[in-house]
């Protein structure tokens, strides 16, 4: 009877998989599609409870909160370099993550958690010109993503 019943919630976890939130997967990377250092994908949007695994694929690399681009009341992460992080998203709004050691090579990327109302987002205006080229290319693309 246990076993039995065991089989039948498994097959309502199976059978419910959008209820669950989901691990959104970012490669970090010397060199991608979009040139060298660099997120891939560059911008996810995701919903709330949500996470982001950070896969370091190439060496060197980190994933840590921009704070210059961060929610209110949102809590700051950094992980360490070379190590796999997962980072859950909770607070919706638009989020920029900076690798530290390649902040300065542009080496961003844009979390948008729910629906952010981009355009009441501060934006950030004492960036590195690469990170700030990149940040506003990635706002262009969730923007055209909707
Ligand atoms: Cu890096």
């Amino acid at each position: 009877m246990l076993r039995f019943t065991a089989a039948v919630c498994l097959a309502g976890l199976t059978l419910a998989p959008l209820a669950l939130a989901e691990v959104h997967e970012v490669k970090m990377l010397n060199r991608g599609a979009d040139g060298a250092m660099v997120y891939e994908p560059d911008h996810l949007h995701i919903a709330p409870g949500d996470s982001v695994r950070f896969v370091p694929t190439h060496a060197s690399h980190n994933a840590a909160s921009l704070p210059a681009l961060w929610p209110k009341g949102a809590e700051p992460f950094k992980s360490k370099l070379n190590q796999a992080a997962e980072q859950r998203f909770s607070e919706p709004g638009l989020y920029g993550i900076q690798c530290i050691p390649h902040l300065g090579m542009g080496m961003v990327m844009l979390i948008e958690v729910g629906d952010a109302d981009l355009g009441a987002v501060p934006w950030p205006t004492d960036l590195p010109a690469r990170a700030a080229a990149r940040l506003q290319a990635q706002r262009e693309k969730l923007e055209a993503g909707r």
